[in-house]
């Protein structure tokens, strides 16, 4: 099934230069990018985006450190989009994501993990909305789109 899913490109990427390289690993992929815009996020937002850790001791300095520069805010669509992302970014512990992955190969810290991915089809829906207006995403034809998917996969 074709999904769209959320991806941020945190302020970590932005700092060290990777917004680039990141960017093409998932175009090299083969994901289409449907939406994506430069923010700098707010208190206001991440207490929503991140609700699910307000008790946690990190919740400050998450969140501090999520607004401590701009970052990179994309749509990416493909087949079974949310997995195939939440697959090549890693797990959320740097230090025992696989290398191969976005976190196993170019970051060793936590919170500093370089990308967030919505975590499944149902959360992807709430984030998409949460960072984007409608008119802000694009539903557009990819010229050689047969040689990404098959028919069977759309
Ligand atoms: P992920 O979906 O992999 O980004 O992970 P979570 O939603 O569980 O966590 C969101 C962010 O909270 C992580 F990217 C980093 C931060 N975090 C910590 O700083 N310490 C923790 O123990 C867990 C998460």
């Amino acid at each position: 099934m074709i999904e769209r899913t959320l991806v941020i490109l945190k302020p970590d990427a932005v700092q060290r230069n990777l917004v680039g390289e990141l960017i093409q690993k998932f175009e090299k992929k083969g994901l289409k990018l449907v939406a994506m815009k430069l923010s700098q996020l707010t208190d206001e937002i991440l207490d929503v985006h991140y609700a699910h850790h307000k008790d946690k001791p990190f919740f400050k300095s998450l969140k501090d450190f999520m607004k401590s520069a701009p970052v990179i805010l994309m749509v990416l669509e493909g087949p079974e989009a949310v997995s195939v992302v939440r697959l090549m970014i890693g797990i959320t512990k740097s230090r025992e994501a696989q290398p191969g992955t976005i976190r196993g190969d170019y970051a060793i810290s936590t919170p500093d993990n370089l990308v967030h991915a919505s975590d499944s089809l149902e959360t992807a829906q709430i984030e998409v909305k949460r960072f984007f207006k409608p008119e802000e995403l694009y539903s557009w034809n990819r010229a050689n789109e047969d040689f990404f998917t098959s028919n069977s996969e759309r």
